[in-house]
């Protein structure tokens, strides 16, 4: 698999020419100063593209081409929102850079409650804890009906912690859930945002009506509009999993399992219709079996991410060690190295190392973290290539 690393752009505290140094062949990017919604023109794409060649590297892979709630979520404007889309779509394949992974997940692009859950080792890593975030509903959202998505236990700790939270720790779950890890990849609720509580129950609201079919049919219909697009720029688009792969918020979440990849892939049964192979987020569902899931996707898959979780009797989940957990890496990497051994796949996230602390990196994407999942995922890599060639 080719080497790539998630980096977001120039304002990132990690330097390309860091990254070539340890072996990075791909880099993973976006016009992050481009708000959601509006167009890449060529000369931004070819500009940044530029940019990373001359440090030696190819720009492989855009993470993300963001699509806009109101294509989520079928507003009047759509059809205007999904035209600039395929003007960005025709701008990348102008400029050669044909992998493209985007998300359909309502709102929320991923969820965790804890940026720095601590290890014995005194690292950290991020974490999702269920109570923490029902907490969030009932009390800091207030969402009508959120209590009927817990069970008894579940409610009575939601209970104990709310005679016991503090002011500052409701200040930094409501960052954790809906500032600090959705400003640098979704644009939706930045730092820095008043009302980052009430910006979010206006879009929430936006769902109202919604259900798991309409927002299947309105992937459908975007997913249709784009596809010629696609093929005559031969551009591989490819959804990432909802992060965690359940339902959260009350609202429909569409790619968490087998059932659900099988439907839009065969909704839209066109090549360039993919799947960006997240083995974290897949993990996190207890109804997935990550390696069976790689071996019957790998001609759909585009674009890999490794990475894996463990999951907890209460329904936690915690980022696991690279090599550890339920994404059993070492057998996806079997599988993605015979079947399909040019993909391009990076580490996701890793754990903060001390000298990652207070670096500014986002949540998820440390440094030296990220660099020793890398060494570990070059040895399984390079172990089972020697194997395949029969050494
Ligand atoms: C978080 C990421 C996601 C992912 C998007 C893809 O760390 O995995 O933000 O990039 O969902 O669209």
């Amino acid at each position: 698999m080719e080497k790539t690393w998630r980096w977001f752009g120039k304002k990132d505290k990690i330097s390309l020419s860091m990254l070539r140094q340890i072996g990075v062949e791909g880099i993973v990017t976006a016009l992050h100063e481009v708000s959601n919604g509006e167009v890449w023109t060529l000369e931004s794409i070819n500009e940044l593209k530029n940019y990373i060649e001359s440090f030696g590297l190819r720009w492989s892979v855009v993470e993300s081409l963001p699509v806009s709630e109101s294509i989520k979520y079928g507003g009047n404007d759509r059809d205007d929102l999904i035209d600039k889309y395929i003007i960005s779509l025709e701008n990348l394949g102008k400029a050669g850079i044909t992998t493209v992974c985007y998300n359909f997940m309502p709102v929320l692009d991923w969820a965790r409650t804890d940026l720095f859950h601590k290890w014995e080792d005194g690292s950290s890593s991020l974490y999702f804890d269920k109570v923490k975030f029902a907490y969030f509903e009932l009390y800091i959202l207030e969402r009508n009906g959120a209590e009927k998505d817990y069970n008894s236990e579940i409610l009575e700790k939601v209970e104990e912690l709310k005679k016991t939270i503090t002011e500052e720790d409701r200040k930094d779950l409501i960052d954790s859930v809906i500032v600090k890890t959705q400003g640098f990849v979704n644009g939706n609720i930045k730092e820095g945002d008043l009302d980052p509580v009430g910006i979010f129950k206006k879009l929430l609201a936006l769902y109202d009506g919604i259900d798991r079919d309409a927002l299947r049919q309105n992937m459908k219909y975007f997913l249709e509009k784009i596809m010629p697009v696609c093929e005559k720029w031969n551009i591989q688009m490819c959804v990432h999993p909802d992060d965690p792969p359940f339902q959260l918020l009350g609202l429909p979440r569409i790619v968490t399992c087998e059932e659900d990849i099988d439907w839009f892939l065969t909704a839209v049964d066109n090549p360039h219709n993919g799947l960006t192979f997240c083995a974290g987020s897949l993990s996190a569902g207890l109804q997935n079996d990550v390696p069976k899931l790689a071996k019957k996707y790998a001609s759909r898959t585009k674009f890999v991410h490794l990475r894996s979780t463990n999951v907890f009797d209460n329904g936690n989940f915690i980022e696991a060690e690279h090599l550890g957990g339920r994404g059993h890496l070492i057998d996806v990497i079997k599988v993605f190295e015979k079947e399909s051994p040019s993909l391009p796949m990076r580490i996701d996230h890793g754990r903060l190392l001390s000298d990652d602390v207070d670096k500014g990196y986002n949540p998820g994407y440390s440094f030296f973290g990220r660099m020793l999942a890398l060494g570990q995922i070059e040895g399984v890599i390079a172990a089972v290539q020697s194997e395949l060639e029969g050494k």
